[in-house]
């Protein structure tokens, strides 16, 4: 049996939904609600020592890592390959698979989650609110929500998150000149690592960033249009939820534009 430890939205834990429908694969929901730090608690953090979501749960033993997860299903669950079938493209969807984990992921977390989980800890007085971010396991996840919650969109992580979206942006513009796909002329792994990260533009109604880029934009509606996003992504957003997210989404996408230097 499958189970997977996750959390709506979260774009780590979208992208293996992603994986698990494009395999048509059965599995339990284990919700975590990070607003409330429930993945900090002793019991989660046995199964995921780094406390954050995902974690899958393949017959009692846990699978830690959203990319790390993505493969484990591809290589045991081989039907309807989400791997290229030449060792050149399966670097390049590895490549992408890394750059989203190491640059895409964090500076995506400076931009949505002051908007999505940082209310909770701003009713608290200061010293509770730095006793519950202490415990964040790791330091640069910890310091950087310790300056999102105090600073909100003036944090310096901000200009470097627009910065590395904006390049992100244009190099996938130029990868998708001369293939359809992130890693060849099929669907792969990357992409389905890359397409929650457009969600998150997508739902804050900060859709200008990449429609002006038209193979990006292309890409992303086909990777919306495929049903494992719709059920893996799109189903927990529905109309009101979205509207509600756009709301949400406007003042900062005036603080984003002011570092958008085009
Ligand atoms: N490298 C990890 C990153 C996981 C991660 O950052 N998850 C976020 C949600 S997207 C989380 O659980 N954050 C915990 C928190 O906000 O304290 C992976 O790819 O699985």
């Amino acid at each position: 049996m499958l189970e997977l430890y996750t959390h709506p939205m979260s774009p780590c834990a979208q992208k293996v939904r992603i994986v698990l429908a494009e395999k048509g694969l059965d599995w339990e929901k284990r919700h975590v609600e990070l607003a409330e730090k429930e993945n900090l608690r002793p019991e989660y953090l046995k199964l995921n020592p780094l406390g954050v979501v995902p974690t899958l749960v393949d017959d009692g033993k846990p699978v830690i890592e959203s990319s790390i997860i993505c493969e484990y299903l591809e290589d045991k669950f081989p039907d309807s390959e989400l791997r290229p079938d030449n060792p050149w493209h399966t670097s390049q969807m590895r490549f992408w698979m890394k750059h989203v984990d190491i640059k895409v992921h964090p500076s995506c977390g400076a931009l949505q989650w002051p908007l999505l989980m940082a209310d909770k800890l701003r009713q608290l007085s200061e010293a509770e609110m730095d006793a519950i971010i202490d415990k964040v396991v790791e330091k640069p996840r910890r310091e950087r929500q310790r300056r999102l919650v105090k600073m909100g969109y003036d944090a310096p992580d901000i200009k470097d998150a627009v910065a590395t979206y904006e390049k992100t942006i244009a190099d996938m513009e130029r990868t998708l000149e001369d293939q359809d796909w992130l890693a060849g002329d099929r669907f792969s792994l990357a992409d389905a690592a890359m397409a929650p990260y457009f969600q998150t533009l997508y739902q804050f109604g900060w859709t200008d960033w990449y429609l002006s880029r038209a193979r990006v934009a292309d890409w992303y509606a086909r990777c919306a249009e495929r049903e494992s996003y719709r059920t893996g992504v799109a189903a927990d957003f529905p109309a009101v939820k979205l509207a509600q997210l756009n709301d949400k989404g406007q003042a900062p996408w005036k603080k984003i534009q002011e570092h958008l230097d085009r």
